[in-house]
């Protein structure tokens, strides 16, 4: 009966396999925010790392201040990865949340820049025809803010 356990659980693993998105060519759409994701503590119950950060705006640290608030922030796409297959027709809404302005472009796809500002989208249509592995960056707030579509395929 291990035998039965053992099939079942391949068929298991192929019925999760047919629940990926579907066949090339379909229509994928997603939302890429321009956030900025805060920390901050009190030296009271927090020692101020005082490490460098990378260099860039992408990254903020503010030291102590008088009533030994210090805060860390950092720029970032939300999600920062896509994945989409080859073929695929594919939406993106770039949404400005944190941040006064991102000016962005997208290797291979979108190589002339377009500008994000708070409070505004900017969509992207495109068909992916060429597979790899894409950047996309924000001029502004290196190096963090930084993506990667994923076109999947031959
Ligand atoms: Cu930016």
């Amino acid at each position: 009966m291990r035998w039965l356990a053992a099939v079942a659980a391949v068929a298991g693993m192929l019925a999760g396999l047919g629940a990926l998105p579907q066949a090339q060519g379909a229509e994928r759409e997603f939302y890429v925010l321009a956030v900025e994701p805060k920390g901050s503590a009190s030296v009271k119950k927090e020692v101020f790392p005082g490490m460098r950060l990378p260099e860039g705006k992408g990254f903020e640290t503010k030291a102590p201040d008088k009533a030994g608030n210090w805060q860390v922030s950092a720029y970032v796409f939300l999600p920062a990865q896509i994945f989409v297959r080859r073929g695929d027709d594919v939406t993106l809404h770039f949404v400005g949340i944190n941040g006064d302005k991102h000016t962005i472009h997208i290797d291979a796809y979108k190589t002339d820049v377009f500008r994000v500002t708070r409070g505004s989208i900017q969509t992207i249509k495109f068909k992916a025809e060429k597979a790899g592995v894409f950047k996309f960056l924000c001029d502004e707030h290196p190096p963090s803010m930084r993506g990667e579509l994923i076109v999947q395929g031959n």
